[in-house]
């Protein structure tokens, strides 16, 4: 089965992206990936995205990667093609954009050289490690610390709800540097998997299973070349890595919403009851009516934030688009929850039943509406920004 192409005639998207969602569309369905074991599917995504060039699009050309810069509306079309088709799929490309953002945004040129080709081609996996246990919404409030030591950096503290956790080769750890200075005595490393002071040992379940875990840092050792960006730029930086990421989480949403209304749409014309079909009944057109519109809705805004960030870019204008991507990440995150839903319902008990693509759908979405900044910190960034404005 493949996923409609049919958005990328909106005047968002241009030639360049046209030409990846059909393709990508084509390639997606003819992947095969056993995922009952996630660490091992998250592995061979990586490898299987990256031999089909998709990973290119996480890094700037720079570097290896298919476009001059890290273009969000590739990444938006990226996304949503592949979490219709597997959100395990969508989240080892994802990770592999969000754990490398911050090298890109503000590697020298010798940690470019280092990480960022590799990402590329799915030879190393990337993290982004932020959230601390007492440290999730109030970023800020870290207090992992980073303390200068021979002639480096000391780490110490924990990380946790770290995606790729134990399965990563390097992970993009943010520090205090400066613990009186709040956001702005944080500083971002970059932590090799396999250094000594490093243990990622302790795995995190959740109900849709994909590889996270707890990082402790027991006084690991850093050359001075492992400090990414400003000393104490780092809330910014990472502010900056999640502005570009939360538009295109709104895309996975979107992907998997889509793929319910498919799912539903499929169903509905073949389930027979009282006579007629499901979709010969009033209540489920209205139902499917609601999706469709729950959809566009949340592809409209997301299509935007990723088109607004591009074209200031390009216009090198750097104009903040955090509220765009709020609006866009908690939108489609909460409507691809309603659509879902829906599409569940619509399914009677074939929905619950373990092994139907609307159940791990179900499972699947719901951590979006917490990941990469909650739904209630979407809704404070927007309100902020708002009472700015
Ligand atoms: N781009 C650049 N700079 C930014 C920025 C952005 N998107 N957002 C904030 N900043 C800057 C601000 O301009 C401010 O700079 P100054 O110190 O120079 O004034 C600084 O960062 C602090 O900003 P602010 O006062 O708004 O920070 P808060 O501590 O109030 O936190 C929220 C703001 C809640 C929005 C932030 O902590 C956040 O996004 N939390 C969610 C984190 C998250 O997504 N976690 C999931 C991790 S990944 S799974």
């Amino acid at each position: 089965m493949k996923a409609s192409t049919d958005h990328l005639a909106l005047p968002f998207f241009d030639d360049t992206h046209r030409a990846l969602g059909r393709d990508l569309a084509e390639w997606a369905p003819l992947q095969q990936v056993d995922e009952s074991d996630d660490r091992r599917a998250c592995r061979q995504w990586v490898r299987l995205l990256g031999d089909g060039g998709w990973l290119r699009y996480c890094v700037p050309g720079s570097a290896g990667g298919a476009l001059d810069k890290l273009d969000s509306r590739a990444l938006v079309i990226l996304r949503e093609t592949l979490a219709f088709h597997s959100p395990l799929a969508d989240f080892a490309f994802a990770m592999q954009g969000l754990g490398s953002g911050a090298i890109t945004l503000a590697g020298t040129p010798a940690q470019q050289a280092a990480y960022l080709p590799a990402v590329a081609r799915g030879d190393k996996i990337a993290a982004f490690a932020l959230s601390e246990p007492d440290a999730g919404s109030d970023a800020g409030a870290m207090t992992t610390s980073a303390d200068q030591s021979d002639g480096g950096w000391a780490l110490n503290g924990s990380k946790t709800w770290i995606s790729n956790g134990d399965i990563a080769d390097f992970y993009v750890t943010f520090a205090k540097t400066d613990r009186g200075a709040g956001t702005r005595g944080i500083t971002a490393f970059i932590v090799d998997a396999g250094n000594p002071g490093l243990d990622s040992s302790e795995h995190i379940a959740v109900m849709a299973p994909h590889p996270l875990a707890t990082l402790k840092f027991a006084h690991c050792k850093l050359p001075d070349a492992a400090q990414l960006g400003a000393l104490n730029g780092g809330f910014k930086l990472a502010m900056q890595t999640l502005d570009i990421f939360r538009a295109s989480v709104a895309a996975a949403a979107l992907g998997m919403a889509r793929r319910a209304l498919f799912e539903a749409v499929r169903f509905s014309r073949e389930r027979k009851m009282f006579g007629q079909t499901l979709a010969d009944f009033q209540l489920t057109q209205a139902k499917i009516g609601e999706m469709a519109a729950l959809i566009d809705a949340a592809a409209l805004l997301t299509y935007r934030a990723a088109w607004l960030r591009d074209d200031s870019q390009a216009r090198g204008a750097g104009k903040r688009i955090t509220a765009e991507a709020a609006m866009a990440k908690m939108t489609a995150t909460e409507n691809a929850q309603r659509v879902i839903d829906m599409a569940l319902q619509m399914h009677g008990g074939l929905g619950v039943k373990v092994g139907s693509k609307v159940e791990s759908l179900y499972r699947d979405i719901r951590s979006l509406r917490i990941y990469e900044g909650a739904t209630e910190v979407q809704q404070l960034i927007i309100g902020k920004a708002v009472l700015q404005s």
